[in-house]
């Protein structure tokens, strides 16, 4: 027996108390860290009350695993690209790609007020009024130089050179992301140049967030790189194995979220195949089967992809190909989806993406670094677009629907990807960035990336209170 259990029996016994069998089941599998705390304070209650028997039900009520409401747990896919990825090709393709991004972004634009008053770039340059005038369009080029910033930016009907001469709105002005879409407030100059009065994000506006009847937790996981020789397997099985104990956490998880960079891959990077204790996808799936397989059977997990998984490598892309691992796909608690997608979980929106474009958007932007993955997110939610830079370091399929825009506003948006667990609320959305269950690779190290492994976070879908648990040793 334990010592830290053996020392919990004594302590109960030797103040006269008895151990109902079943209850020295539970106290078998409580971790021992707690035992001390949870055994004194049941013999602190139980003697007020003069009863001398500790039973099951006892243990239960402390532990707060004795629920007398059902958790509900529906999880519903809202949008999935598995299904709607085409592979258009060419200039064609782009062209496309883009006026739907304009599309869909405009009419998310047009809800904000000032909408009604904007004009195509081709009106508003042969107008030139001195009047304020609207426009829209996504941003082709930004630049800053001595005390101006200036920003171009293209409709279907023409583009615009816009100067900023205001010094917040210049702030404003050199954050913006390439390609991301953005209003504006033009007046004409006395030398006939544009000058940009305000810059207006479609952004996330006043609305009313969604939460789960019952208290119902999730968790968020990401970049488990199953396969790598830094995959943390003995941490992630002890994750697993915390789920059927007699925790009052653990035993109301009905989700787990895993957003991307299940496996490590093959060929992702130069010389990987020296750093993977798995040579192939169907060995690292095998292995991350193995693993998932030991979840509760009333825990619903979804599984994401990212950049280190098989399928494609462009956005958006697809669920883990059911080629490599059928049986998987035949779980009946495992729901296989692409990258990005949204699913509801008890009526809570949660946008699942994996988040390479941080990538190019860290690059590229001052003042957000990937230290501080949410704030990136935040301005993935302003522009609300997943992954606006295109021609950087992230590949973007040219789809003829632009796939990567923020249609709907999310509850929670869960990015991985950067491997620094990073937790924050923009406008009532919980912001997650999940870490990783990878140590810090030699390429990683080289960067400057400090992962933080091995840490599970953890929301009540209901108060949306937020736990961090670590399952490190
Ligand atoms: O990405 C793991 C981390 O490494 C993530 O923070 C991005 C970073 N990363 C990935 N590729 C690069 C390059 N080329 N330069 C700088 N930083 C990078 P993962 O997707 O797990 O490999
Ligand atoms: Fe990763
Ligand atoms: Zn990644």
């Amino acid at each position: 027996m334990k010592k830290e259990l053996t020392y919990a029996l004594d302590y109960a016994l030797n103040r006269g108390f008895q151990i109902h069998p079943d209850a020295f089941k539970l106290l078998e599998n409580i971790d021992v860290k707690h035992l001390e705390k949870i055994i004194k304070e049941i013999v602190r209650e139980k003697s007020k009350q003069k009863l001398y028997l500790i039973n099951q039900d006892d243990l239960e009520g402390f532990l707060g695993i004795k629920t007398d409401e059902v958790l509900k747990s529906d999880c519903r896919v809202e949008f999935d690209p598995t299904s709607n990825i085409t592979s258009a090709e060419g200039i064609d393709g782009f062209g496309r790609l883009f006026s739907s991004r304009f599309l869909k972004l405009k009419r998310i634009i047009s809800n904000r007020p000032e909408a009604k008053m904007l004009k195509p770039v081709n009106s508003a340059i042969s107008e030139k009024s001195s009047n304020d005038t609207y426009i829209c369009g996504l941003v082709v080029e930004r630049s800053s130089e001595r005390n101006v910033s200036k920003v171009t930016i293209e409709d279907p009907s023409g583009s615009m050179e816009l100067i900023v001469f205001d010094k917040d709105l210049q702030s404003v002005a050199d954050s913006l992301m390439v390609d991301q879409f953005v209003m504006a407030r033009v007046v004409t100059g006395k030398n006939g140049g544009f000058i940009a009065k305000d810059l207006i994000f479609p952004d996330i506006p006043d609305h009313s967030p969604n939460r789960s009847e019952t208290e119902t937790y999730a968790i968020f996981l990401s970049d488990l790189h199953v396969g790598s020789q830094y995959f943390m397997e003995t941490e992630l099985r002890e994750l697993v194995s915390w789920l059927s104990r007699p925790d009052p956490i653990a035993s109301k998880v009905r989700f787990i979220i895993i957003g991307g960079d299940v496996v490590d891959g093959i060929g992702i990077y130069p010389n990987q195949d020296k750093e993977l204790v798995c040579q192939t996808i169907d060995e690292q799936l095998e292995k991350l089967e193995e693993i998932l397989l030991e979840i509760p059977k009333n825990i619903k997990v979804i599984i994401s992809t990212g950049n280190h998984d098989p399928g494609r490598r462009a956005l958006p892309q697809p669920a883990l190909p059911q080629k490599y691992n059928t049986n998987l796909w035949s779980q009946e608690n495992i729901i296989l989806v692409g990258n990005p997608t949204t699913i509801s979980l008890n009526g809570v929106k949660v946008l699942i993406f994996h988040g390479q474009s941080i990538d190019d958007i860290v690059k590229t932007t001052p003042g957000l670094s990937y230290a501080k993955p949410a704030n990136v997110m935040r301005h993935l939610l302003r522009a609300r677009h997943l992954s606006p830079i295109y021609g950087g370091q992230t590949p973007i399929a040219p789809e003829k629907e632009d796939m990567l825009t923020i249609d709907e506003i999310p509850d929670i948006f869960h990015v991985g990807h950067v491997h620094v667990i990073d937790l924050d609320l923009y406008r009532n959305i919980l912001l997650i960035n999940s870490g990783t269950w990878q140590k810090q690779t030699p390429f990683q190290q080289s960067v400057g990336v400090n992962p933080t492994p091995g840490t599970a976070i953890i929301v009540n879908l209901k108060t949306f209170k937020v736990y961090t648990k670590d399952f490190l040793f």
